[in-house]
């Protein structure tokens, strides 16, 4: 006999493929798209997750649940946490020589990238403005000789130096808002530059700022996330040994330390400390460290 309570809709498997507060825009295998609300969860899905839902109308349904991540790349504070993207294989940090970009920031999204152990490369975009290119460039040095790639690129010019890096994988496109995100997806997927003109179209703003995670298809093997710029990167949710060992270079000398508990802040015969000292840590990064480090204490005192 049925159970009475058994839904009588019909499931299917989908991914989201856009995230908007409590509803979900979830594709199904033949290509289609079903708008989703969650039954009975506070959020907690994100672009990119693979879910089963029940259609519960033309068009409509209900996410009933989401199979295991692959990874989930998220970013939080001291008070809720934003999932930027699920199951992604690569996050990829956009940059550009205007307007300023933090390298603080990049160091947070290299820092949640490495404790998800997805590749992370790092994208200097609007390399058509060639001059403030070069001193970016000067600058962004140092994390290639970390060995993140480094890519250059004019998403206004000639985007095809990108489609080697993107091939197998699924990429999500992070970064502070205005860096050229949405252009450098828009230049390589025209699902993308539609959606995005449909979206410019309704909202008549002028404006382009990004409010939510999109997944496209460049092609049935490559994926590419565009999220919204972020001005702020917290990562309360990580311990204080994730934060260390985000830190790559830091990784050869971590349990080198006189105390065991040792938390690289200025603590007597510190390896990481005395590697810096040395030139082979960047005093830049060890501040970078630091700043996560006193932002993780005023939250979670130990
Ligand atoms: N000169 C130049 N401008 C560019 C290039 N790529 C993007 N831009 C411009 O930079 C501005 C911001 O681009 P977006 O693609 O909206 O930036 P975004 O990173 O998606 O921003 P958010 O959605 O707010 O996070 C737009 O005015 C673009 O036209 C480029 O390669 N060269
Ligand atoms: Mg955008
Ligand atoms: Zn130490």
């Amino acid at each position: 006999m049925k159970s009475a309570r058994k839904s009588s809709h019909p499931k299917a498997d989908g991914q989201i493929v856009a995230a908007f507060g409590r509803s979900y825009l979830v594709e199904t295998a033949d290509g289609g798209t079903v708008s989703c609300v969650a039954r009975g969860k506070k959020g907690g899905l994100a672009c990119g997750d693979r879910v089963t839902f029940s259609a519960t109308g033309r068009g409509e349904g209900v996410i009933e649940n989401a199979l295991p991540r692959a990874s989930l790349l998220y970013r939080s504070d001291a008070f809720r946490e934003k999932l930027i993207a699920a199951n992604v294989t690569q996050v990829m940090v956009v940059v550009a020589p205007v307007p300023r970009f933090s390298e603080d920031l990049i160091s947070r999204c290299l820092v949640a990238a490495e404790h998800q152990h997805l590749r992370a490369v790092i994208l200097l975009n609007k390399c058509d403005l060639a001059e403030q290119a070069r001193a970016a460039l000067e600058s962004l040095a140092l994390y290639r000789e970390l060995g993140y790639p480094l890519l250059t690129v004019s998403a206004k010019h000639d985007v095809s130096p990108l489609l080697p890096w993107l091939s197998r994988q699924t990429t999500v496109l992070v970064g502070q808002s205005g860096m050229g995100k949405s252009t450098l997806i828009n230049a390589l997927t025209p699902e993308a530059a539609a959606a995005t003109a449909e979206i410019s179209a309704a909202l008549d703003s002028g404006r382009h700022t990004t409010t939510s995670a999109r997944l496209y298809h460049l092609d049935a093997e490559n994926h590419l996330i565009d999220s919204p710029g972020m001005q702020e990167f917290g990562l309360g949710h990580l311990g204080l040994g994730d934060l260390a060992y985000g830190f790559v270079e830091f990784r050869p000398w971590l349990g080198q330390c006189k105390f065991n508990d040792c938390r690289h802040l200025g603590e007597p015969a510190c390896a990481v400390s005395q590697a810096q000292r040395e030139g082979k840590i960047s005093a830049q990064r060890l501040a970078s460290y630091r700043r996560l480090v006193r932002e993780l204490a005023a939250h979670r005192p130990w």
